[in-house]
Protein backbone atom coordinates (compact mmCIF):
# COMPACT_ATOMS: atom_id res chain seq x y z
CA UNK A 1 0.00 0.00 0.00
CA UNK A 2 2.78 2.43 1.26
CA UNK A 3 4.93 4.25 -1.71
CA UNK A 4 7.90 6.08 -1.16
CA UNK A 5 8.10 9.68 0.06
CA UNK A 6 10.21 10.98 -2.49
CA UNK A 7 7.46 9.63 -5.61
CA UNK A 8 5.11 11.60 -3.34
CA UNK A 9 4.38 15.24 -4.67
CA UNK A 10 1.87 17.69 -2.61
CA UNK A 11 0.49 20.84 -3.79
CA UNK A 12 -0.46 23.64 -1.90
CA UNK A 13 -2.37 26.58 -3.66
CA UNK A 14 -1.98 29.89 -1.85
CA UNK A 15 -1.56 30.54 1.57
CA UNK A 16 -1.40 27.60 4.25
CA UNK A 17 -0.43 27.34 7.71
CA UNK A 18 3.67 27.55 7.44
CA UNK A 19 3.61 24.72 10.36
CA UNK A 20 1.64 22.40 8.11
CA UNK A 21 3.88 23.33 4.69
CA UNK A 22 6.87 22.78 7.10
CA UNK A 23 5.38 19.45 8.35
CA UNK A 24 4.10 18.27 4.89
CA UNK A 25 7.69 19.22 3.35
CA UNK A 26 9.72 17.22 5.62
CA UNK A 27 8.26 14.17 4.27
CA UNK A 28 7.30 14.89 1.01
CA UNK A 29 7.74 16.78 -2.43
CA UNK A 30 6.23 20.16 -2.05
CA UNK A 31 4.98 22.93 -5.04
CA UNK A 32 2.99 25.58 -4.84
CA UNK A 33 0.94 27.94 -7.16
CA UNK A 34 -0.39 31.03 -6.10
CA UNK A 35 -4.12 29.92 -6.27
CA UNK A 36 -6.00 27.41 -7.14
CA UNK A 37 -6.49 28.06 -10.50
CA UNK A 38 -6.05 25.38 -13.19
CA UNK A 39 -4.80 27.99 -15.99
CA UNK A 40 -1.52 27.82 -13.32
CA UNK A 41 -0.69 24.42 -13.40
CA UNK A 42 2.19 23.32 -15.52
CA UNK A 43 2.31 19.55 -17.40
CA UNK A 44 4.91 18.79 -14.18
CA UNK A 45 2.98 19.78 -11.93
CA UNK A 46 -0.10 18.09 -13.32
CA UNK A 47 1.51 15.03 -14.40
CA UNK A 48 3.27 14.14 -10.45
CA UNK A 49 0.89 15.76 -7.98
CA UNK A 50 -1.36 13.52 -6.07
CA UNK A 51 -2.37 15.55 -2.77
CA UNK A 52 -3.12 18.73 -1.99
CA UNK A 53 -2.98 20.73 1.31
CA UNK A 54 -5.09 23.73 1.03
CA UNK A 55 -7.34 26.37 2.88
CA UNK A 56 -8.62 27.73 -0.04
CA UNK A 57 -11.55 27.71 -2.82
CA UNK A 58 -11.15 23.98 -4.48
CA UNK A 59 -13.31 23.93 -7.79
CA UNK A 60 -14.22 20.73 -9.58
CA UNK A 61 -12.22 21.97 -12.42
CA UNK A 62 -9.29 22.53 -10.68
CA UNK A 63 -9.29 18.71 -9.15
CA UNK A 64 -10.20 17.41 -12.65
CA UNK A 65 -7.22 18.94 -13.97
CA UNK A 66 -4.81 17.08 -12.00
CA UNK A 67 -5.50 13.22 -12.79
CA UNK A 68 -3.29 11.37 -10.35
CA UNK A 69 -5.04 13.17 -7.17
CA UNK A 70 -5.82 11.21 -4.58
CA UNK A 71 -6.28 13.21 -1.72
CA UNK A 72 -7.04 16.86 -0.67
CA UNK A 73 -6.34 18.02 2.86
CA UNK A 74 -8.37 21.32 4.06
CA UNK A 75 -7.37 23.07 7.05
CA UNK A 76 -10.40 24.19 8.94
CA UNK A 77 -13.62 22.00 9.66
CA UNK A 78 -15.97 23.75 7.61
CA UNK A 79 -14.78 22.71 3.49
CA UNK A 80 -18.33 24.29 1.98
CA UNK A 81 -15.17 25.72 -0.12
CA UNK A 82 -14.00 22.30 -1.77
CA UNK A 83 -16.14 20.71 -4.38
CA UNK A 84 -16.31 17.50 -2.05
CA UNK A 85 -18.86 15.94 -3.71
CA UNK A 86 -17.37 16.13 -6.79
CA UNK A 87 -13.77 14.38 -5.35
CA UNK A 88 -15.95 11.86 -3.77
CA UNK A 89 -17.37 11.06 -7.74
CA UNK A 90 -13.42 11.25 -9.21
CA UNK A 91 -12.60 9.08 -6.00
CA UNK A 92 -10.45 11.63 -4.90
CA UNK A 93 -10.44 11.74 -0.48
CA UNK A 94 -11.24 15.26 1.22
CA UNK A 95 -10.43 15.58 4.51
CA UNK A 96 -10.81 18.53 6.93
CA UNK A 97 -9.63 19.59 10.87
CA UNK A 98 -12.61 18.69 13.24
CA UNK A 99 -12.84 18.29 17.27
CA UNK A 100 -9.14 20.70 17.59
CA UNK A 101 -10.47 23.98 17.51
CA UNK A 102 -14.55 22.89 19.29
CA UNK A 103 -13.97 24.20 22.43
CA UNK A 104 -11.99 27.34 21.54
CA UNK A 105 -14.60 27.86 19.17
CA UNK A 106 -16.93 27.03 21.94
CA UNK A 107 -15.44 29.56 24.16
CA UNK A 108 -15.28 32.41 21.57
CA UNK A 109 -18.91 32.23 20.82
CA UNK A 110 -19.67 32.79 24.34
CA UNK A 111 -17.43 35.58 24.26
CA UNK A 112 -18.77 37.19 21.35
CA UNK A 113 -22.71 36.70 22.80
CA UNK A 114 -21.88 38.44 25.80
CA UNK A 115 -19.89 41.37 24.25
CA UNK A 116 -23.31 41.41 21.79
CA UNK A 117 -25.34 41.40 24.67
CA UNK A 118 -23.48 43.46 27.57
CA UNK A 119 -22.05 46.07 24.69
CA UNK A 120 -18.40 45.15 26.06
CA UNK A 121 -16.18 46.37 23.19
CA UNK A 122 -17.94 49.58 23.27
CA UNK A 123 -17.49 50.19 27.13
CA UNK A 124 -14.40 49.63 27.03
CA UNK A 125 -13.83 52.37 23.69
CA UNK A 126 -16.16 54.72 25.89
CA UNK A 127 -13.02 54.54 29.02
CA UNK A 128 -10.20 54.41 26.70
CA UNK A 129 -12.22 57.61 25.03
CA UNK A 130 -12.04 59.31 28.31
CA UNK A 131 -15.88 59.33 28.13
CA UNK A 132 -16.09 57.67 31.83
CA UNK A 133 -14.51 60.46 33.27
CA UNK A 134 -15.83 63.50 31.44
CA UNK A 135 -19.52 61.69 30.89
CA UNK A 136 -19.97 59.61 33.39
CA UNK A 137 -21.19 55.79 33.77
CA UNK A 138 -21.40 54.29 30.63
CA UNK A 139 -25.29 53.90 29.70
CA UNK A 140 -26.86 50.76 31.16
CA UNK A 141 -27.14 47.92 28.68
CA UNK A 142 -30.48 47.27 26.78
CA UNK A 143 -30.00 43.62 27.58
CA UNK A 144 -29.38 41.00 29.34
CA UNK A 145 -28.07 37.38 29.07
CA UNK A 146 -30.73 37.06 32.29
CA UNK A 147 -33.84 35.19 31.42
CA UNK A 148 -32.69 34.40 27.92
CA UNK A 149 -33.74 31.12 25.94
CA UNK A 150 -30.70 29.97 23.35
CA UNK A 151 -31.55 27.83 20.70
CA UNK A 152 -28.77 26.40 18.30
CA UNK A 153 -29.05 25.55 14.50
CA UNK A 154 -26.18 22.66 14.16
CA UNK A 155 -26.24 20.79 17.17
CA UNK A 156 -23.07 18.97 16.32
CA UNK A 157 -19.78 19.02 17.77
CA UNK A 158 -19.10 22.48 18.18
CA UNK A 159 -22.93 23.25 18.97
CA UNK A 160 -22.91 20.76 21.62
CA UNK A 161 -19.84 22.26 23.10
CA UNK A 162 -22.15 25.60 22.77
CA UNK A 163 -24.44 24.31 24.60
CA UNK A 164 -22.65 22.81 27.41
CA UNK A 165 -21.33 26.82 28.00
CA UNK A 166 -24.60 27.82 28.20
CA UNK A 167 -26.23 25.42 30.17
CA UNK A 168 -23.38 26.77 32.70
CA UNK A 169 -25.22 29.95 32.49
CA UNK A 170 -28.40 28.57 33.47
CA UNK A 171 -29.93 29.35 30.55
CA UNK A 172 -32.86 27.15 28.72
CA UNK A 173 -31.24 25.29 25.06
CA UNK A 174 -33.13 23.91 21.93
CA UNK A 175 -31.80 23.36 18.74
CA UNK A 176 -32.58 22.89 15.04
CA UNK A 177 -30.72 19.94 12.62
CA UNK A 178 -31.93 18.31 9.95
CA UNK A 179 -32.38 15.51 12.59
CA UNK A 180 -32.95 14.95 15.70
CA UNK A 181 -29.46 13.75 18.01
CA UNK A 182 -30.47 11.35 20.07
CA UNK A 183 -27.56 11.37 22.64
CA UNK A 184 -28.28 15.39 23.91
CA UNK A 185 -31.07 16.72 26.37
CA UNK A 186 -32.26 19.66 24.47
CA UNK A 187 -35.69 20.05 23.14
CA UNK A 188 -35.46 20.10 19.40
CA UNK A 189 -37.18 21.53 16.69
CA UNK A 190 -38.10 20.40 12.81
CA UNK A 191 -37.54 23.72 11.06
CA UNK A 192 -35.38 26.84 11.79
CA UNK A 193 -38.63 28.75 11.92
CA UNK A 194 -39.97 26.33 15.14
CA UNK A 195 -37.01 27.18 17.02
CA UNK A 196 -36.75 31.40 16.20
CA UNK A 197 -40.40 30.99 17.40
CA UNK A 198 -39.05 29.36 20.41
CA UNK A 199 -36.12 31.34 21.94
CA UNK A 200 -34.87 34.88 21.62
CA UNK A 201 -30.77 34.02 21.15
CA UNK A 202 -30.57 31.86 18.31
CA UNK A 203 -26.66 30.78 17.64
CA UNK A 204 -25.53 29.44 14.36
CA UNK A 205 -23.11 27.30 14.14
CA UNK A 206 -24.25 25.54 10.93
CA UNK A 207 -21.69 24.57 7.71
CA UNK A 208 -22.01 26.17 4.76
CA UNK A 209 -23.44 25.29 1.25
CA UNK A 210 -26.39 25.16 -0.99
CA UNK A 211 -28.59 23.12 2.19
CA UNK A 212 -27.49 26.28 4.48
CA UNK A 213 -27.90 29.17 2.53
CA UNK A 214 -29.67 32.20 3.48
CA UNK A 215 -31.85 29.88 5.93
CA UNK A 216 -31.61 32.94 8.35
CA UNK A 217 -33.77 35.32 6.64
CA UNK A 218 -36.30 38.02 7.59
CA UNK A 219 -39.02 35.70 8.73
CA UNK A 220 -36.57 34.02 10.97
CA UNK A 221 -35.06 36.95 12.51
CA UNK A 222 -38.52 38.52 13.27
CA UNK A 223 -39.47 35.56 14.82
CA UNK A 224 -36.44 36.39 17.57
CA UNK A 225 -38.86 39.05 18.53
CA UNK A 226 -37.59 42.51 19.34
CA UNK A 227 -35.37 41.44 22.42
CA UNK A 228 -34.06 38.56 19.61
CA UNK A 229 -30.24 38.05 19.55
CA UNK A 230 -28.62 36.41 16.80
CA UNK A 231 -24.68 34.91 16.84
CA UNK A 232 -23.25 34.10 13.72
CA UNK A 233 -19.61 31.61 14.45
CA UNK A 234 -20.80 29.12 11.84
CA UNK A 235 -20.54 30.49 8.25
CA UNK A 236 -21.38 33.86 6.55
CA UNK A 237 -23.45 32.29 3.64
CA UNK A 238 -26.05 31.08 6.08
CA UNK A 239 -27.60 34.38 7.03
CA UNK A 240 -29.50 36.72 4.18
CA UNK A 241 -27.26 40.02 5.47
CA UNK A 242 -29.22 42.68 3.80
CA UNK A 243 -32.33 41.32 6.19
CA UNK A 244 -30.39 40.74 9.05
CA UNK A 245 -28.88 44.73 8.30
CA UNK A 246 -32.59 45.74 7.72
CA UNK A 247 -33.48 43.85 10.88
CA UNK A 248 -31.04 45.35 13.22
CA UNK A 249 -31.83 49.03 12.08
CA UNK A 250 -35.15 48.87 12.31
CA UNK A 251 -35.02 47.26 15.75
CA UNK A 252 -36.76 44.14 14.69
CA UNK A 253 -34.26 42.05 16.48
CA UNK A 254 -31.85 43.80 19.44
CA UNK A 255 -28.49 43.33 18.25
CA UNK A 256 -26.01 40.62 16.16
CA UNK A 257 -22.65 39.29 17.05
CA UNK A 258 -21.17 38.11 13.66
CA UNK A 259 -17.85 36.25 13.39
CA UNK A 260 -18.17 35.58 9.75
CA UNK A 261 -19.31 36.90 6.72
CA UNK A 262 -21.00 36.23 3.47
CA UNK A 263 -17.74 37.55 1.41
CA UNK A 264 -14.68 37.17 3.31
CA UNK A 265 -12.84 39.73 4.16
CA UNK A 266 -15.26 42.00 2.69
CA UNK A 267 -18.04 43.26 5.43
CA UNK A 268 -20.96 44.69 4.09
CA UNK A 269 -21.59 48.64 4.62
CA UNK A 270 -24.70 48.40 5.73
CA UNK A 271 -23.70 45.76 8.77
CA UNK A 272 -20.73 48.22 9.53
CA UNK A 273 -23.38 51.03 10.37
CA UNK A 274 -25.22 49.26 13.06
CA UNK A 275 -24.24 50.18 15.77
CA UNK A 276 -25.87 47.17 17.54
CA UNK A 277 -23.49 44.53 15.63
CA UNK A 278 -20.26 43.29 17.48
CA UNK A 279 -17.87 42.17 14.63
CA UNK A 280 -15.26 40.08 14.27
CA UNK A 281 -12.58 39.51 11.29
CA UNK A 282 -13.12 35.37 11.41
CA UNK A 283 -11.33 34.40 14.64
CA UNK A 284 -12.98 32.13 16.71
CA UNK A 285 -10.15 28.93 16.14
CA UNK A 286 -7.39 32.03 15.65
CA UNK A 287 -5.18 31.67 18.66
CA UNK A 288 -1.93 29.69 17.82
CA UNK A 289 -2.12 26.64 19.85
CA UNK A 290 -5.47 25.97 18.50
CA UNK A 291 -3.96 26.71 14.23
CA UNK A 292 -1.37 24.61 14.81
CA UNK A 293 -3.25 21.83 16.26
CA UNK A 294 -5.11 22.12 12.98
CA UNK A 295 -1.83 22.41 11.07
CA UNK A 296 -0.78 19.12 12.41
CA UNK A 297 -4.16 17.47 11.43
CA UNK A 298 -3.78 18.39 7.37
CA UNK A 299 -0.26 17.38 7.82
CA UNK A 300 -1.04 13.74 9.62
CA UNK A 301 -4.00 13.07 6.89
CA UNK A 302 -1.38 13.58 4.48
CA UNK A 303 1.01 11.23 6.14
CA UNK A 304 -1.38 8.55 7.49
CA UNK A 305 -2.86 8.70 3.84
CA UNK A 306 0.73 7.85 1.84
CA UNK A 307 1.96 5.84 4.62
CA UNK A 308 -0.67 3.77 5.90
CA UNK A 309 -3.27 4.06 3.11
CA UNK A 310 -6.28 5.51 5.72
CA UNK A 311 -7.40 9.24 6.21
CA UNK A 312 -7.81 10.41 9.96
CA UNK A 313 -10.65 12.80 9.45
CA UNK A 314 -12.55 11.64 5.66
CA UNK A 315 -15.47 14.41 5.37
CA UNK A 316 -18.77 12.65 4.99
CA UNK A 317 -18.85 12.77 1.47
CA UNK A 318 -15.92 11.01 0.72
CA UNK A 319 -15.77 8.31 3.70
CA UNK A 320 -15.99 5.57 0.48
CA UNK A 321 -12.72 6.40 -0.84
CA UNK A 322 -10.26 4.29 -0.44
CA UNK A 323 -6.49 4.24 -1.79
CA UNK A 324 -5.18 2.76 -4.28
CA UNK A 325 -1.60 1.00 -4.32
O1 LIG B 1 -28.52 18.30 9.84
P1 LIG B 1 -27.66 17.25 10.45
O2 LIG B 1 -28.43 16.28 11.28
O3 LIG B 1 -26.68 16.64 9.47
O4 LIG B 1 -26.76 18.04 11.55
C1 LIG B 1 -25.70 18.87 11.20
C2 LIG B 1 -26.15 20.34 11.06
N1 LIG B 1 -26.55 20.64 9.67
C3 LIG B 1 -27.71 21.19 9.34
N2 LIG B 1 -28.75 21.59 10.08
C4 LIG B 1 -29.82 22.09 9.43
N3 LIG B 1 -29.90 22.23 8.09
C5 LIG B 1 -28.87 21.85 7.30
N4 LIG B 1 -28.95 21.98 5.97
C6 LIG B 1 -27.71 21.29 7.93
N5 LIG B 1 -26.54 20.80 7.46
C7 LIG B 1 -25.84 20.40 8.54
O5 LIG B 1 -25.00 21.11 11.42
C8 LIG B 1 -24.73 18.95 12.38
O6 LIG B 1 -25.40 18.75 13.58
C9 LIG B 1 -24.21 20.36 12.35
C10 LIG B 1 -22.74 20.42 11.92
O7 LIG B 1 -22.01 19.74 12.90
P2 LIG B 1 -20.60 19.02 12.62
O8 LIG B 1 -20.62 18.39 11.29
O9 LIG B 1 -20.26 18.22 13.84
O10 LIG B 1 -19.59 20.25 12.48
P3 LIG B 1 -18.83 21.09 13.61
O11 LIG B 1 -17.51 20.51 13.89
O12 LIG B 1 -19.75 21.34 14.76
O13 LIG B 1 -18.62 22.45 12.79
C11 LIG B 1 -19.76 23.18 12.33
C12 LIG B 1 -19.38 24.34 11.42
C13 LIG B 1 -18.43 24.02 10.25
O14 LIG B 1 -19.06 23.39 9.18
C14 LIG B 1 -17.94 25.39 9.86
O15 LIG B 1 -18.81 26.00 8.96
C15 LIG B 1 -17.97 26.13 11.19
O16 LIG B 1 -18.66 25.31 12.13
O17 LIG B 1 -16.65 26.36 11.62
Amino acid sequence: MSIQSSEVTILVPGKLHPHAVSRIGERFRLVTVERADPALLTKEITGSVVGIASSTVISAAFIDALPNLQIIATFGVGYDDVDAEHAGLRGVMVTNTPDVLTEEVADVTIGLLINTVRELPKAEKYLREGRWRSEGSYLLTKGSLRGRSVGIFGMGRIGRAIARRIEAFGLPVSYHNRRRVEDVPYPYHPTLLALAEAVDTLISIAPGGAGTRNAVDAQVLRALGENGVFINVGRGSTVDEEALAAALRSGTILAAGLDVFADEPHVPENLLACENACLLPHVASASVPTRIAMANLVADNIISWFTRGEALTPVQETAHVGRQA
